[in-house]
């Protein structure tokens, strides 16, 4: 049964993906989510924007950050958890007047299936995006969420219809840190970066630190990342395919107030490591060609 834009019911959900203890639907946040419950960890995942809120394992604090202002349906994607970004990175390459980061993040997406085993529980979503105004090709896009004592997201692309498709994207992912100034993000030695402050072009000398705010798109990198966060006493590893571009972003004290939900000091307690195709990793998809891009979050000892 369709409800309120195109969003499926949550009895229905229940009834036809929902898996006793392990998979259920809820409402959190002021939206309807999926709980997805395994031994080892749990995931909450909203059905706007086949977003991941939270992903938390036994014991240990969110791997993910998310606004304390975290709403659903408020026509924009919650700031936070993973946001898809497609099928565009940034703003639009040639219409300014389109949303930044495409159309799907704050849109309703459709639960086709979920699965689970003794170990993980998983979640699939489409978004069927042939009939919009926003965009003038066709592709349906594919997210599954594969939760266990790592969180895989993955999303696939496929061109549907008769032009190709040059895609940017991203899997926007804000990880959560005890203290972003004590943080160390490792795996981008070496690696040029568009500075998106300046415009400028730079080769990345050791880990990267951050004091002030950072956004830089890191080229030419299949790398896995990772975050040291001593004061949580931990360490997050971000892997991936399909990508040759991460995103490293923190808005620190101005833009934070410019954006406006962020929280009192959400900056200095979280970090944006992002999985993604952008700045000059473009995908080229000819009339029925596939992309697949994913990320692997998992808790690592210091
Ligand atoms: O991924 C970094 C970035 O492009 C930044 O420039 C900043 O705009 C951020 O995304 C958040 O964008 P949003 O549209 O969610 O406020």
């Amino acid at each position: 049964m369709q409800t309120l834009a195109g969003v499926q019911a949550l009895s229905d959900l229940n009834a036809q993906f929902g898996v006793a203890n392990r998979i259920t639907f809820e409402t959190r946040f002021g939206g309807p989510v999926a709980v997805l419950t395994t031994p080892a960890a749990f995931a909450v995942v909203a059905i706007q924007g086949a977003q991941v809120l939270s992903y938390v394992l036994n014991g240990q604090p969110d791997v993910l950050w998310r606004s304390p202002l975290a709403q659903l349906g408020t026509g924009k994607a919650v700031r936070g958890g993973i946001p898809v970004c497609w099928p565009w990175f940034g703003p639009h390459p040639v219409d300014a007047a389109r949303p930044a980061h495409g159309f799907v993040r704050a849109a309703p997406w459709r639960v086709e299936s979920t699965a689970s085993g003794p170990a993980y529980c998983e979640i699939s979503f489409a978004f069927d995006a042939s009939t919009t105004s926003l965009w003038e090709h066709r592709a349906m896009a594919l997210l599954t969420v594969r939760v266990g004592d790592e969180l895989k997201v993955s999303l696939e692309t496929l061109n549907t219809g008769d032009s190709t498709i040059l895609l940017t994207q991203a899997l926007h992912t804000y990880l959560a840190v005890g203290d972003i100034t004590k943080a160390a993000i490792k795996g981008l030695d070496e690696r040029m970066f568009i500075d998106q402050l300046t415009g400028e072009q730079r080769r990345q000398a050791g880990d990267v630190t951050i004091s002030g705010e950072v956004d830089r798109i890191y080229f030419g990198t299949i790398d896995r990342v990772t975050v040291r966060d001593p004061a949580q006493a931990r360490a997050i590893g971000a892997g991936k395919s399909g990508s040759a571009s991460t995103v490293i972003w923190n808005p620190w004290i101005a833009k934070s107030e410019r954006l406006g939900d962020m929280g009192t000091d959400g900056y200095r307690h979280m970090v944006c490591v992002e999985t993604c195709n952008a700045g000059p990793d473009v995908e080229t998809l000819a009339p029925g060609g596939r992309h697949h891009i994913s990320q692997s979050l998992r808790v690592l000892p210091l």
